[in-house]
């Protein structure tokens, strides 16, 4: 059974797991206004991924017999300069949401709350290939650059890694 501390902990942490489906259907909308169904069809994949992950935290609650709060979410930005910011944006958003998963680790480790550590070891692997998944799109975006057809070939390249591990993508 969690404590009222441990639960507002994940609670906040089904907050920034909405704000992160948020910020990534934002950007697939952007992308379709920008004519760029791949990146679209990209980041819609990754908003359903986030509310996967809100969803997990939700159920995990649920079966401690905890209480979840469902909140509201802050507005996230709506337009981008170029491919390049977008993603660039998506992977300090990863870096800042594995730094949450790791001072919740901390936290549950130092209560000797082994179920719920065991629990978030799942968020530590997801994260470490968000972030590795992230840095390969941004590392093929730099080699194909955004000028004239670079934006179709980036397109196609993104569309590639729709379901892909960074992981795997980065061996
Ligand atoms: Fe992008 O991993 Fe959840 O937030």
């Amino acid at each position: 059974m969690l404590n009222d501390a441990q639960l507002t902990r994940l609670n906040d942490q089904i907050a920034l797991e909405a704000y992160s489906s948020r910020l990534y259907l934002s950007m697939a909308f952007w992308a379709h206004s920008q004519r760029l169904p791949g990146v679209a069809a990209f980041f819609t994949n990754h908003h359903e991924h986030e509310e996967e992950h809100m969803h997990r935290l939700m159920d995990y609650i649920v079966q401690t017999g905890g209480r979840v709060v469902v909140g509201g979410v802050d507005e996230p930005p709506q337009e981008f300069k170029s491919i390049t910011e977008a993603f660039d944006l998506a992977l300090k958003h990863e870096q800042s949401i594995s730094s949450s998963i790791n001072a919740l680790v901390d936290a549950f480790l130092e209560e000797k709350d082994h179920a719920t550590y065991n629990f978030l070891q799942w968020y530590v692997s997801e994260q470490h290939e968000e972030e590795a998944l992230f840095q390969g799109i941004i590392d093929s975006i730099e080699l194909i650059g955004e000028d004239g057809r670079g934006r179709f070939w980036i397109d196609k390249e993104v569309r590639k890694n729709i379901g892909a591990s960074g992981v795997e993508n980065n061996q």
